[in-house]
């Protein structure tokens, strides 16, 4: 009996010690095939006239902008091959931007916003006394406020000093300045 008991705990010691190595390799298999592909570039479909510019602030804000090809797509082109292909491959209502990996494509600005921040472990508010600092916030609303500046001589935010002097703070980054120089955006 007790032979029997030193075969079964044996075995079972067995089972538990190669069972555990086999999915401790599986794991690392697949772990570093993820990583693998989350360290290859990823595609930003933008237009320098839009709501893109969201994204690409950000991006220059984390300092990644190396960690993505930029793809310049005429959103208004609906006619064009390439709008065709990025209807089909992309974004089935031809709109910009748009956030692709081999695996993942991620539409939205302000989803994509969430998404770069979690991805760079930055600019994501965590307590309150983070909500005084910049953060992805800023890129999403901050877009929005430069959006009302421009449109019919900003009308829809003169009447508010606070306002403006908060775009004028974010206008004053030089991340917002590169994004915004080239080429020139345009209000639509
Ligand atoms: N809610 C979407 C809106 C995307 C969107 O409408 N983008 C506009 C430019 S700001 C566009 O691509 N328009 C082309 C069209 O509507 O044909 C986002 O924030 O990503």
């Amino acid at each position: 009996m007790e032979q029997l008991q030193n075969v079964v705990s044996n075995k079972l010691t067995f089972t538990l010690f190669f069972g555990g190595i086999s999915a401790l390799t599986a794991f690392t298999i697949l772990r570093n095939k993820k990583g693998k592909k989350s360290q290859k570039k990823g595609k930003l479909y933008f237009h320098s006239v839009f709501r893109s510019n969201r994204c690409i602030w950000l991006l220059r804000e984390l300092n990644a902008m190396e960690d993505y090809d930029l793809i310049d797509v005429d959103v208004w082109d609906k006619t064009s091959k390439e709008s065709k292909s990025y209807t089909e491959t992309v974004h089935p209502h031809i709109t910009v931007p748009a956030l692709q990996y081999d695996d993942l494509t991620l539409l939205e600005s302000g989803a994509i916003c969430m998404h770069l921040a979690e991805k760079y472990h930055s600019l994501m508010p965590t307590d309150l006394r983070d909500l005084y600092k910049f953060s992805v916030a800023d890129c999403v609303l901050g877009y929005n406020m430069w959006w009302a500046s421009e449109m019919k001589d900003g009308i829809l935010i003169q009447k508010y000093p606070e306002l403006l002097s908060y775009l004028e703070r974010l206008k004053n980054r030089p991340a917002f300045q590169q994004t915004w120089k080239s080429p020139k955006p345009v209000v639509v």
